[in-house]
């Protein structure tokens, strides 16, 4: 008994002065577990005689169950002190001024794309888009672009592995197959624009090998090359905004277009400045023309009966132009303190751009 009255002051004690819930279980597992003191005592009622046993049982069970008890108080207390312990060294500060988040923004390519959706958006153009893995017939062939053209070069245009010259696949070298599988598809009157990528083997300051075009389509009955004429000049004004600005048809070749023209812009270059607008200097910014008879035709489309304008042009070019950037190249550089400098935000309110 003697014995056990020391046993349990010093558990006891033990438990009072414990530090924390750590040192708890380790006083739980020391007088309590399969190995602990309590235990191997308990165990020793074995040898007893039956009175002694009874006796010594009765204390044992007794101080088992005090030492438990006291344990389990004693972890509640300690968990709950540990707990607002926590809660006073994590507390947050709710009056410190939020940490500045960097606001994302809207890359010059996409915000070219979106001005100029918009702007042929309305004059009723619908969007339409196709694949950029493209076949040789819907990029070339239909296109009439003869077999030895020189974009059909290997240098030129980035083909994929496939058994012969005639399935052979392409990364898209303009966005021109959208239209050709549009006037497959579907029946005239056709006024569609083509946003999207275009691939081709060049790498340098104004060229890159992936770049964007925006290419446009109208066929109908009586649509003519004053249509041509009024939408792009319109086109010309709106993006670049301004009302006056002088815009020329310049003759040129297009496999696909007859007649076909570049379109120029009127601009300054004086002193190493470049300015667009008046002066007496061009810049080309585009191409059209009058849909060939013969892709009419490739497309299942009488060139008796219908006629039809098309153009395109390079958003990179068109963005450099607008924004001075200087290098296509860095377009594509995912520089973030470029597209800081040269992007532009997503909540900007479309009337109160160029200030209130
Ligand atoms: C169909 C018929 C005609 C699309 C056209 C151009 C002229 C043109 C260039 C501008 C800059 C490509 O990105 S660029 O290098 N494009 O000059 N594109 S006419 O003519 C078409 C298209 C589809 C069925």
């Amino acid at each position: 008994m003697k014995e056990l009255d020391a046993l349990r002051s010093e558990l006891m004690t033990a438990v009072k002065d414990a530090a924390g819930l750590d040192e708890l279980e380790q006083i739980r597992v020391s007088a309590l577990g399969k190995k602990g003191r309590i235990t191997g005592l308990m165990r020793g009622l074995g040898a007893m005689n039956p009175e002694a046993r009874k006796e010594a049982g009765q204390a044992l069970n007794a101080l088992k169950n005090e030492v438990a008890e006291a344990i389990e108080a004693k972890k509640r207390t300690s968990a709950d002190s540990e707990l607002d312990a926590r809660l006073t060294g994590e507390r947050v500060d709710v009056t410190l001024p939020v940490r500045p988040e960097s606001q994302g923004c809207i890359h010059p390519i996409s915000q070219t794309i979106d001005e100029v959706v918009a702007i042929l958006g309305e004059m009723e153009f619908s969007v339409a888009e196709g694949p950029d893995i493209e076949d040789d017939w819907h990029n070339f062939t239909a296109l009439n672009i003869p077999p030895d053209h020189p974009a059909r070069q290997e240098h030129d245009t980035f083909y994929l592995p496939g058994s012969g010259d005639d399935d052979r696949l392409v990364l898209r070298t303009h966005t021109s197959p959208v239209q050709i599988r549009t006037m497959m598809e579907t029946k005239p009157p056709i006024r569609i624009i083509v946003p999207g990528r275009t691939y081709r083997c060049d790498y340098d300051a104004t060229h890159s090998p992936m770049f964007h075009q925006v290419e446009g389509l109208v066929v109908d009955e009586s649509t003519h090359m004053g249509h041509l004429k009024g939408c792009l000049i319109e086109f010309c004004r709106a993006f670049f905004d301004m009302d006056d600005l002088p815009v020329r048809f310049r003759p040129s070749y297009f496999p696909f277009t007859e007649p076909s023209a570049e379109v120029d812009i009127g601009c300054t270059r004086e002193g190493g400045e470049f300015r667009i607008g008046h002066g007496d200097d061009w810049l080309e910014i585009l191409g059209c023309g009058m849909v060939n008879p013969k892709v009419l035709e490739n497309c299942n489309i009488d060139p008796a009966k219908y006629q039809g304008f098309a153009f395109g042009l390079g958003i990179e070019r068109m963005a450099m132009l607008k924004y001075g950037i200087p290098d296509l190249r860095t377009f594509f550089e995912s520089d973030l303190r470029w597209l800081r400098h040269y992007g532009f935000s997503a909540f900007q309110v479309p009337s109160m751009v160029g200030g209130l």
